[in-house]
């Protein structure tokens, strides 16, 4: 019998796309809470490249980076597929999960840091990426089709966290407007009990956000 356990912290998105998705396999695990100022000898050793949450462990072996985890708990367990079993959509569903990961979540925070002119063209320019996926979702209700799959847990955070670095950045990057499909993927995918349930407080997301823009501010201006 596995024994299966997650090292996470709240509110990551990365840890609760992996906790999304042991939900919806119907995985039981352990979850390990992380403090990420004070980081435990088992994170240390666990994910020794990167000493990053999310960590899966199995028995005694560990995973990192959530969206190998992903992979990993959709290969282990054949309940509830997240993954198309065609190869090229398989392929595709990766190729856009990673895309939005390092163009649209890190163009966003990008965004959020940046000032004046810088901001103008790091707004433009995660909402280039943004109309790359809006073209994804066309015509459909999920990524996945009609349930939700490995890209709608990849994206899943725009569904939340979006819109407090939105709110904490001063600034509209899902407009819905330019991106009405993925404004109402948005609003069906947070519907989703399992989803739904593993929101973060709003708040605490909020407070998250605006302390570690402060803290990025302060080091910036060299006061720490
Ligand atoms: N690419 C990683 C990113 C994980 C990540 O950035 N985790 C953050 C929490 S949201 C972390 O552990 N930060 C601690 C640190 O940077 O020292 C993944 O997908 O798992």
């Amino acid at each position: 019998m596995e024994e299966v356990k997650l090292i996470g912290s709240s509110p990551s998105l990365f840890c609760t796309r992996v906790e999304w998705a042991l939900r919806l396999k119907g995985v039981k695990y352990e979850y390990i809470k992380e403090d990420l100022r004070n980081k435990s000898d088992l994170l240390l050793k666990s994910n020794p490249v990167y000493k990053k949450v999310p960590v899966l462990l199995i028995n005694h072996n560990s995973i990192a980076e959530s969206l190998i985890i992903l992979e990993y708990i959709d290969d282990s367990w054949k309940h509830y597929p997240l993954l198309p079993q065609d190869p090229f959509e398989r392929a595709q569903a990766r190729f856009w999960a990673k895309f939005a990961d390092d163009k649209c979540l890190m163009g966003t925070w990008t965004a959020c840091m940046a000032e004046g002119e810088e901001k103008v063209r790091a707004i433009e320019s995660v909402q280039e990426s943004f109309a790359f996926i809006e073209k994804q979702i066309e015509g459909k209700k999920f990524f996945g089709g009609e349930e939700i799959g490995f890209l709608d847990l990849g994206i899943g955070w725009i569904c939340l966290w979006l819109n407090v670095m939105e709110e904490v950045g001063g600034m509209k990057l899902l407009d819905p407007e330019k991106f009405p499909c993925l404004h109402n993927w948005a609003q069906n995918f947070i519907k989703i009990p399992v989803i739904h349930q593993f929101l973060p407080p709003r708040d605490d997301l909020l407070n998250y956000f605006k302390a570690s823009l402060n803290y990025i501010q302060s080091l910036a201006a060299g006061k720490p």
